[in-house]
């Protein structure tokens, strides 16, 4: 699974393939808030922190899925700390000051991470396996499969809050999630960077033809779905082989417990001990008897 920071995350954020290491933003710079400085790093902290705990939490259920089942539904996920323009232009757009209390209050995607399925029931599935997580709370949902937006955008959003334990306190944190098939990222991703420069006023024909494209983008998920689950009829075989394994490690409670092993070298320490003991008495009685 690979780490890409999508759209619009600042400098610092690396992807590194291999390990599966996610560095998050350190620093974001918002020069309106010159006296809330300290305050908004602090927040920042928090979202990063948030987002590295749910990668973790979502990187596990990735090589779960790796391993134990028949396919992974999760095709990558990436992340990111939103852009101080784009918190600002939300802002504006609520018609709320650029104040750190407001960004914490009204932004819910300050952190985002977004996940691509292969399928739309994969998509269901994952929403239903996050919001199974032990300490993650689902604040707020919008489906946007079931209803899409007016110009033909789809994809399922969670909002939920991840605890951020620190020293002396544990900070629930707010994250969005967004789930969808890689067709409706594909739309999505593509009618941003059309779209960007109308500033919510697209010409309506332009509308008209993205909304089309939609139509064709659920058409293809309707039908890959369907090719997908004919495919699945035919290995049937492998699928027993992935239940197996499955059931076996279903079994597995935990690998958590610290076993004493009395090792020959352990015996021989001992027992150099007990004879070095033994050599320091007789000395003793020796030095006693003189
Ligand atoms: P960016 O650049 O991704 O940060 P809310 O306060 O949560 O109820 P909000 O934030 O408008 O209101 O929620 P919504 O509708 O869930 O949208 C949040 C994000 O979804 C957007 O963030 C986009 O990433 C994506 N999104 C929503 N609608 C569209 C759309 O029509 N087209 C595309 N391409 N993406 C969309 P931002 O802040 O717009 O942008």
């Amino acid at each position: 699974m690979l780490y890409f920071n999508y759209k619009t995350c600042l400098t610092k954020d690396i992807i590194v393939k291999n390990n599966r290491y996610m560095k998050g933003c350190d620093r974001m710079d918002l020069p309106v808030l010159y006296n809330e400085v300290e305050e908004w790093n602090y927040y920042l902290m928090l979202y990063n922190a948030a987002l590295k705990e749910l990668n973790t939490k979502l990187d596990i259920l990735y090589n779960e899925f790796k391993l134990a089942h028949p396919y992974n539904p999760i095709e990558h996920i990436t992340s990111r700390i939103k852009s101080p323009q784009s918190i600002a232009k939300k802002l504006r757009k609520y018609g709320k000051d650029l104040t750190v209390e407001n960004i914490i209050k009204y932004v819910n995607d300050v952190a985002g991470i977004r996940i691509i399925c292969s399928f739309v029931a994969d998509v269901y599935r994952i929403a239903e396996l996050i919001s199974k997580i032990s300490d993650i709370k689902v604040l707020k949902i919008k489906d946007y499969i079931a209803n899409p937006k007016p110009n033909g955008y789809t994809s399922y959003h969670m909002i939920v809050s991840v605890p951020v334990r620190l020293t002396n306190i544990t900070v629930d944190t707010k994250v969005e999630i967004q789930i969808r098939t890689i067709a409706m990222d594909v739309w999505a991703s593509l009618e941003h960077k059309m779209c960007y420069k109308f500033e919510g006023d697209t010409p309506e024909h332009i509308q008209k033809e993205l909304k089309a494209c939609s139509e064709l983008i659920a058409y293809l998920d309707q039908k890959m779905f369907s090719i997908n689950q004919e495919i699945q009829n035919y290995s049937s075989i492998q699928e027993n082989y992935y239940i197996d394994t499955r059931n076996k490690y279903d079994t597995i409670e935990s690998i958590g417990t610290v076993e004493d092993v009395d090792t020959g070298d352990k015996k021989d320490k001992k027992k150099q001990k007990k004879e070095k003991k033994e050599a320091g008495r007789k000395r003793l009685l020796l030095g006693f008897g003189a």
